[in-house]
Parts: C-alpha cells; structure tokens; sequence
C-alpha cells in the first residue's frame, strides 16, 4: 500500500487531518528503536487505498528532538509518495521556509493551509492559486475541524498520485 505522511510543526491541526482522513481505525505503535509514538491509518482516495501516517512534529529537516528525528526517517526513508505539508495559515510566511526546505529535498508536498478560519477572523487572504503558481506544487485551504477543504484536498491528492507516482 502506497503511503500519504501528514508533517509540520506541532498544533497544526495534523492529527485532527489525519482523523479525517483515517475515520476510526487508527494503530499507534512506537517508531522502531524509539519511545515515539506514530500514529497509522487507512484512506481511500479515489480508487486506492493508502496507508496515512500522522508524524511528530517538526520544526525543520535537521533533527532536534527524537520526534523530529523519527519524522525525518518517515519522510525520507519510508518514502511516501505524497506529504501533507500543514502549517497554520495565520503564520504562512513564517512556515514557508521549512516548505521550501522539503521542495529542496526532493520530498513531494502538498501544502494545506490549515485553520483558516482563525485567519480569515484575522482578516488574513490567501491566493492560494497565486501559490500553486509560485511554489509549483499544489495549495489547499483547510478547516480541519469542520471538514472544509477535505474534498478539495482529497483531489489534489489523486491528481498528484497520478502524474507522480
Ligand atoms: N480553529 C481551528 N482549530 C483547529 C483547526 N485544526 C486544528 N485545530 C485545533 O488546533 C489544535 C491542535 O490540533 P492537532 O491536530 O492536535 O495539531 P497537531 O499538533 O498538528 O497534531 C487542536 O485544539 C485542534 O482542535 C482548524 O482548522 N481551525
Ligand atoms: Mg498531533
């Protein structure tokens, strides 16, 4: 089974995507040789099945913590053929170096702009197609809590499975 990774920094809303995405069958088993936990599910996009994986958070690609250390092992090593990358869109342009960090290694995102209600509340807009131009990858807005945006994502997840994986 091909394998989504959810990543990004801590209270994100990774894990609530991840519910959504998973429903309620979920295994947390500890990463091998470590005491962090890894959070496994299941997701049919379009007519495929793949197995989700909630990672740690993270700051960066360069470890400093054994969480980051673990989801730095799930992005590079396991190989997923498509990374959530969420970031809270009240903090875009902070969040967008570690973006652009992932692009320059190769890995193959899709970044969700998530709690975007808080940011609209902040009457904060984002062109999120003037985005997917810029960064060349595929942008979404999302509300993880209520489900807005998880359509959208779910077919940009399957465009993005087709033309590279
Ligand atoms: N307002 C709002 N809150 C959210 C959203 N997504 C997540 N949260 C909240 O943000 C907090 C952190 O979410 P969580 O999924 O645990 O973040 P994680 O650390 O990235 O896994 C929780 O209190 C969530 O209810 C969102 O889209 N909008
Ligand atoms: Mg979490």
């Amino acid at each position: 089974m091909r394998k989504i990774a959810i990543a990004g920094s801590p209270n994100v809303g990774k894990s609530v995507m991840f519910n959504n995405l998973t429903g309620t069958y979920a295994t947390v088993s500890n990463y091998p040789g470590t005491t962090v936990e890894v959070s496994r599910g299941k997701c049919k996009i379009g007519n495929e099945e793949f197995e989700i994986i909630d990672t740690p958070g993270m700051y960066s690609l360069l470890p400093l913590s054994e969480e980051e250390r673990v989801s730095r092992a799930i992005l590079l090593e396991e190989e997923p053929c498509c990374v959530l990358h969420v970031i809270d869109a009240k903090n875009l342009e902070r969040m967008l170096s570690f973006t652009l960090q992932l692009l320059e290694a190769g890995i193959p995102i899709i970044l969700v702009l998530n709690i975007m209600d808080e940011a609209r509340g902040l009457g904060i807009n984002i062109d999120t197609a003037r985005l997917e131009k810029e960064l060349n990858i595929p942008v979404v807005a999302t509300v993880s809590t209520t489900g807005e945006g998880m359509d959208i994502l779910k077919g940009k997840i399957e465009a993005h499975v087709k033309k590279f994986c």
